[in-house]
C-alpha cells in the first residue's frame, strides 16, 4: 500500500486534517509514520495551515505499532514522528476516537493537545505483549500524570475509559458533539494561536512527586514479584519511568529504546505475541462464509440453577444479557437463586461491585418453572446435572417449545453432543457449550460441534461467548472434548509420578515455578478430589485396560475431598486455604508403592515438568490428528483461559517448539519403552519431527 492510501492530509476551515486510515486498527503499519512526516510537513509549510489535527479512520484512533512487524529487521526511521510532531511549530490536535493504543497513545502525547470522544480508551499495553512503550511513551506519561498514576498504566498496560483518562490528565477535553472531526477542528482553531505550545516533553512539575517518594519504584517491584516472576518486561517498564525521573529527557529516551530493545525479540516477547494473534485467530471458523456475522443475542435461559447453571445466568446478566434460569421445582429455584445472590454479594462486600450494579445484574435474571416461558429466547444453555438420560429429556421438551432458530447449547464436559442433537428434529441447531467453573469468572468456553451441527450454530454459539466476555474455541465431540482431553493424560501423570516417589509439594512447587499460579494438587483441593473420582470409576467399568490411580483413589475413601474437607492432597487448618504438606498423603503413597512393588526414585524438576506436558503434547497432536480441534493453537488457547498455564510461555503446544520437535519424539518414546501403551507416540508427533516443523502451526486434519 502506498503512503498517500494510508495517511491522507485535507486543509479544511484553515485546519490540517491528518487522517490515518489503515484498517482494520490503524495499526502503525508500512508508510503510516512516514505518512504521518510527510502530512505534518506539508501543514507546516501550508501558509493557509494555522493548526493540525491528527486522528484515525473508521473504527479508532491508532492501536499502536504494527505487532506483526516486531522480530522482523527494521530500517530505522531517518526521522521519528515524534521528533516532528513534538517540533512542529504549529499546533497539532490528536482527536481520539475507538483506542489509542501503544504507539497510538504515543502519537497523542506527542501532539500538543489531546481531545477524545466519551466512549474512548487510551493506554500503553505493550508489557502485555512482552515489550515496553519505546515510542516515548515512559517518558511522557510520566511528565504529564505523575510518575506514579503513569508507572500503574504502562506496568498494568490497562485501557484507560476517556472519563479517568480526562481526570488523570491525560486528555485535555472531552467531546460532547457527534463529529469528531468538525469538533477537533474547532478545538484547533481556538488554540491556533496560543503560544508557546505545550509539549510534553518540557514538563517538570509532575516529576518532582517520585522525588517526594523515593521508595516508590521499589514498592512497584515488591508489589508485582508474585505475578511478574520469569518476566522481564513489567521490571523494565518500572525502570524506564524511573529513567525518567532521574535522567534529563533525552538520556530517558535513550534508555526506553536500549532496554525496548533488548525485550523485542525475548521469549517472553515471542510467547506473548503468539497469544495474541492466536487469540484472534481462534474466533476463525475454517470455511465459514466470510458474510457470517450472527447477531448478538437479545435474550437466554439456562435449564438448572445449580452451581453452573447459576454461574452461567451470571455470565449473561454481567454482560446486560436478560437471562431465565428454569427450574421445574420451586425449592431448586429458589435455592438456584439464593446462590446467585450470595456470589454477588460477595463481590460485593470484596469492593469489586457496586450494590445498584448487583441489583441492576440480578434484576436481569428471571426465575421460571415451565418450559413455555422460555420459548422465544435466542439462546438456551441446558446445564442440569451430567446424567445422559436427564439431559435427553430436557432437549425432547426444548424441542418441543422452543422457537425456529434458537441456539441449543448443552453444557457439558463430556457427554457425546450428538446423543441431545438426535433426540431433537433440529440437530443442525444444537452445540456443546462447555463451560468450566467457575462459570462466570473462567474465561475458556469451549464450543462442541456435534456431528450434525450447522456452521451457523458454530458462529452462533462462539458470538454468544465473546458476548459474555468468553474466549471462545471449537472442538470436536469426543471423550473429553478438545480442552480436557488434553490435559487428561497430565493429570494422570501426575498422579502416578507420586507412585514413583515424587510428592505433591514438590510437583506443586515445579510447575508454580515454571508459571502457574497454583499447582496442580492444591488446583485439585480446590476443585475437589471426588469429581474426578467418578469420572474415573466410570472409565474404569467401561475399559479393562484403564491404569487405575490408586492414590488419588484411596484418599477420596478415606474422606479427604480436598478444601471442603479440610484435606485432600494437604491439609487445611480451619478457615486458612494454605496448603500443609501432610504425612498421611506420604503414608497412603508409600503403602500404594508398597502393594504394587513399584520401585521409588528422585525426580529433577526438569523430568517432572516435560512428564506432565509432554504427555499432554502428546495427546493434543492425536487431537488434531483426529480433527477434533481446527488448530495447534487453539488448544493452546485453552489451556491459557482453561487450566491457567503461564501466558508468557505461549501455551502448551509453544512450550513444546522451545523444546523442539526432535526432543519431545525421543523423550516420548524412551518412556512408552519404559511405561507402555499410554505414552504411544501419536502419528502426528512423529510427522513433526520427521519434517522438522513446528508444533504450534499443525492443523486438524481433513
Ligand atoms: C507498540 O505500540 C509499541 C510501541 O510502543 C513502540 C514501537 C517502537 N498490530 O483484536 P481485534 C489486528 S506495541 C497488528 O480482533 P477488537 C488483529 O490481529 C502495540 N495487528 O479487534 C486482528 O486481525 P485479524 C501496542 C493488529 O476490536 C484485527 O486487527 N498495541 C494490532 O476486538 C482486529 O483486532 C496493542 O498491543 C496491532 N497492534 O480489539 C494493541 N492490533 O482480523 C493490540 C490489532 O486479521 N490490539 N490487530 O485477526 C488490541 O488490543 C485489540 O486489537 C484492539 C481492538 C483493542 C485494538
Amino acid at each position: 500500500m502506498s503512503e498517500a492510501e494510508v495517511v491522507r492530509f485535507e486543509v479544511e476551515d484553515g485546519v490540517g486534517v491528518i487522517t490515518v486510515d489503515n484498517p482494520p486498527v490503524n495499526a502503525l503499519g508500512p508508510g503510516v509514520r512516514e505518512g504521518i512526516i510527510a502530512a505534518v510537513d506539508r501543514g507546516v509549510a501550508d501558509p493557509n495551515v494555522s493548526a493540525m489535527v491528527l486522528m484515525g479512520a473508521g473504527r479508532s484512533f491508532i492501536a499502536g505499532a504494527d505487532i506483526r512487524q516486531f522480530g522482523k529487521p527494521r530500517p530505522a526511521p531517518a526521522r521519528l514522528t515524534h521528533d516532528v510532531l513534538d517540533a512542529s511549530p504549529k499546533p497539532v490536535v490528536a482527536a481520539i476516537h475507538g483506542y489509542a493504543l501503544g504507539g497510538g497513545l504515543e502519537h497523542a502525547l506527542s501532539s500538543h493537545y489531546r481531545i477524545a470522544v466519551a466512549s474512548a480508551r487510551v493506554g500503553l499495553p505493550e508489557v502485555l505483549i512482552g515489550v515496553l512503550p519505546g515510542g516515548g511513551g515512559t517518558q511522557r506519561l510520566p511528565r504529564l500524570i505523575g510518575p506514579k498514576a503513569a508507572m500503574e498504566m504502562i506496568v498494568s498496560g490497562r485501557h484507560v475509559p476517556a472519563a479517568e483518562a480526562k481526570a488523570l490528565g491525560i486528555v485535555d477535553a472531552i467531546v460532547e458533539g457527534q463529529d469528531l472531526r468538525k469538533e477537533a477542528i474547532r478545538f484547533a482553531k481556538s488554540v491556533a494561536a496560543k503560544r508557546p505550545l505545550p509539549r510534553v516533553r518540557d514538563k517538570a512539575d509532575r516529576i518532582a512527586e517520585a522525588k517526594a517518594d523515593p521508595g516508590m519504584f521499589e514498592a512497584m517491584r515488591k508489589s508485582i514479584a508474585r505475578k511478574a516472576r520469569n518476566q522481564k518486561a513489567p521490571y523494565h517498564c518500572i525502570a524506564c519511568v524511573e529513567a525518567a525521573v532521574t535522567q534529563p529527557f533525552d538520556e530517558g529516551l535513550k534508555t526506553e529504546r536500549r532496554l525496548f530493545a533488548e525485550l523485542e525479540n525475548s521469549e517472553e516477547a515471542k510467547a506473548l505475541r503468539y497469544a495474541f494473534f492466536a487469540e484472534r485467530e481462534v474466533a476463525k471458523i475454517p470455511g465459514a462464509p466470510k458474510d457470517l456475522k450472527p447477531p448478538r443475542v437479545k435474550t437466554a435461559a439456562v435449564i438448572g440453577a445449580g452451581t453452573m447453571g447459576g454461574g452461567i445466568a451470571m455470565s449473561f446478566a454481567d454482560f446486560g444479557i436478560p437471562v431465565k434460569v428454569l427450574e421445574v421445582s420451586r425449592e431448586a429455584l429458589d435455592k438456584g437463586m439464593q446462590r446467585v445472590r450470595d456470589n454477588y454479594a460477595v463481590s460485593v462486600k470484596r469492593g469489586s461491585l457496586a450494590q445498584a450494579e448487583m441489583e441492576r445484574r440480578l434484576a436481569l435474571i428471571e426465575p421460571v418453572d415451565r418450559y413455555e416461558a422460555i420459548a422465544d429466547c435466542d439462546v438456551v444453555i441446558e446445564a442440569v446435572f451430567e446424567r445422559v438420560d436427564v439431559k435427553k429429556e430436557v432437549f425432547a421438551k426444548l424441542d418441543a417449545v422452543m422457537k425456529p432458530g434458537a441456539l441449543l447449547l448443552t453444557n457439558s464436559s463430556a457427554i457425546d453432543t450428538d446423543i441431545m442433537a438426535n433426540v431433537t428434529k433440529r440437530p443442525q441447531d444444537v452445540a456443546g457449550a462447555h463451560f468450566f467453573a467457575p462459570a462466570n469468572v473462567m474465561k475458556l468456553f469451549e464450543v462442541v460441534k456435534g456431528t450434525k451441527t450447522s456452521i451457523e450454530t458454530i458462529a452462533g454459539a462462539m458470538k454468544v461467548g465473546r458476548d459474555i466476555g468468553k474466549i471462545s474455541a471449537v472442538a470436536g465431540t469426543c471423550d473429553g472434548f478438545a480442552a480436557n482431553r488434553s490435559r487428561a493424560p497430565f493429570i494422570t501423570e501426575m498422579m502416578l509420578m507420586l507412585e514413583e516417589g515424587a510428592l505433591p509439594e514438590q510437583v506443586d512447587k515445579v510447575m508454580v515455578d515454571f508459571g502457574y499460579p497454583m499447582g496442580p494438587f492444591a488446583v485439585s483441593d480446590l476443585s475437589g478430589l471426588d469429581i474426578s473420582y467418578d469420572t474415573r470409576k466410570r472409565r474404569a467399568a467401561a475399559d479393562p485396560n484403564y491404569r487405575k490411580l490408586h492414590v488419588p483413589d484411596r484418599l477420596v475413601e478415606m474422606g479427604r475431598k480436598g478444601q471442603k474437607t479440610g484435606a485432600g492432597w494437604y491439609r487445611y487448618e480451619k478457615g486458612d486455604r494454605t496448603p500443609h504438606p501432610d504425612e498421611v498423603v506420604k503414608s497412603v503413597i508409600a503403602e500404594v508403592a508398597r502393594e504394587f512393588g513399584i520401585e521409588q526414585r528422585t525426580f529433577t524438576d526438569d523430568e517432572i515438568l516435560r512428564r506432565l506436558l509432554c504427555a499432554s503434547v502428546n495427546e493434543a497432536c492425536k487431537i488434531l490428528e483426529e480433527g477434533k480441534a481446527y488448530r495447534a493453537s487453539d488448544i493452546d488457547v485453552m489451556w491459557l483461559h482453561g487450566f491457567g498455564f503461564p501466558r508468557y510461555r505461549g501455551g502448551l503446544m509453544f512450550w513444546a517448539d522451545t523444546v523442539g520437535s526432535r526432543e519431545i519424539l525421543r523423550q516420548i518414546e524412551e518412556w512408552h519403552q519404559r511405561y507402555g501403551a499410554r505414552w504411544k507416540p501419536a502419528n502426528l508427533l512423529r510427522e513433526i519431527a520427521a519434517s522438522g516443523g513446528s508444533f504450534r502451526e499443525a492443523k486438524a486434519a481433513g
